[in-house]
């Protein structure tokens, strides 16, 4: 049903190798037909504060391009002093103490650096390099190997019966209603029907905020003044399957880890949950803001801990978000021996502005 979505929209899959520094592919446009398509929805009136939404469907490769741009600009702020690193003449101790301080400065934790560099002093010695511009290009290679295990496609769809639900959780603030209101749209756009279910029960603004992005995606919500979040979940669990919807997207207060209370509530929205659907959460997603540094990966753990985490979405990443907290967390899944997907990463408040994660693009732009 969902092979267009699945193969290509939702695609991670790699491009075919190119140059570690070579400018991205103009996007085999994966999601160009579905943004031909359709017109970004309007604006719904509101109070709330979500940006207003784009009124004219970008051009899909135009659209990859300058997601491109805003991720290199977003980064920077670290990729300059990464790149700065190679400036000089030669390959010596010296750059290669700069390029960790560099790496640690960017978020990238003292493993993932480690990891890094004993990489690239291997494919140096390999491949011979001799000038700086020649390592910075093995550091973005290393760096795209790095993260490329992240790159996998959200699995929609796969369920025999009912729809695929997605959970969706993260600490205050880090963007996930927006998220939600973005995913609606590109899965919408791919053909999926979509129930929001606003299991942020405890602020009147919250359930709006959903609302104003249910209204611009012409989508329902399921909703319940001051209602318990997890039997929300459970009536929204419960219609996504009556109605036919093909995906249920649970919108979930933010919480922080150490407020324990806060994550049992959360554990209680998960079980509850399987009750209307024993297959279900078919994923359960950690939004997390990408200017968060290195305790984005405290909030992977912990996160995945209390729920066992299925994929990230890593937002903001248009800002000043340093970018290496990403190696940081391939860093982590290597050394437990799975990785928790990178599926989406943000790149603005538009509906347009959810783009798949591409490991050697990233890597381009963080060493740019
Ligand atoms: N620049 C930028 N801003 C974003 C992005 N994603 C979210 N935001 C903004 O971040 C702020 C918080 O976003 P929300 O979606 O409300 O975050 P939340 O996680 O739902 O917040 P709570 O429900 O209060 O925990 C809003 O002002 C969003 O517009 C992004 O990718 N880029
Ligand atoms: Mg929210």
């Amino acid at each position: 049903m969902f092979s267009y979505l699945k193969k290509k929209f939702f695609s991670g899959a790699p491009e075919p190798a190119a140059p570690a520094d070579a400018p991205p592919p103009p996007a085999a446009a994966p999601h160009a037909a579905a943004l031909e398509a359709q017109q970004a929805p309007t604006a719904a009136a509101s109070s709330s504060n979500p940006a207003p939404p784009s009124t004219t469907a970008p051009d899909a490769t135009l659209s990859r391009l300058s997601w491109f741009e805003r991720l290199k600009s977003g980064l920077r702020k670290t990729g300059s002093s990464i790149g700065s690193v190679f400036i000089g003449t030669q390959i010596d101790e010296a750059l290669y103490e700069e390029l960790e301080a560099a790496l640690l400065q960017a978020d990238t934790g003292v493993q993932a650096t480690q990891y890094l560099l004993d990489d690239l002093r291997l494919r140096v010695k390999a491949s011979k390099a001799t000038d700086p511009a020649a390592v910075k290009a093995l550091l973005a290679a290393a760096l795209a190997d790095l993260l490329r295990p992240l790159q996998q496609s959200l699995p929609i769809g796969a369920q025999p019966d009912g729809p695929t639900v997605l959970m969706i959780a993260g600490v205050n603030g880090a963007g996930k209603t927006t998220t939600i209101g973005k995913l609606t749209w590109h899965l919408s756009n791919a053909g999926a029907s979509v129930l929001l279910a606003a299991a942020d029960t405890f602020r009147a603004a919250a359930r709006e905020q959903l609302g104003v992005w249910a209204a611009r995606n012409t989508v329902e919500v399921i909703s319940q003044q001051g209602g318990d979040p997890a039997a929300v979940s459970f009536d929204a669990v419960t219609a996504g399957r009556a109605r036919g919807r093909d995906v249920v997207i649970i919108d979930t207060a933010g919480r922080l880890p150490t407020q324990l209370h806060l994550m049992e509530e959360l554990k209680k929205i998960k079980r509850v949950i399987q009750k209307a659907d024993p297959s279900a959460p078919h994923e359960v997603l950690l939004v997390i803001d990408g200017n968060t540094g290195q305790n984005a990966l405290a909030q992977v753990k912990a996160f995945d801990a209390a729920l066992g985490l299925t994929g990230l979405v890593v937002t903001k990443l248009d800002g000043t978000a340093k970018g290496g907290v990403l190696a940081a967390i391939a860093t982590w899944g290597r050394e437990r021996g799975a990785v928790v997907p990178v599926y989406f990463i943000g790149v603005g408040e538009q509906l347009a502005d959810l783009q798949t994660f591409d490991a050697q693009e990233f890597a381009q732009a963080l060493l740019h």
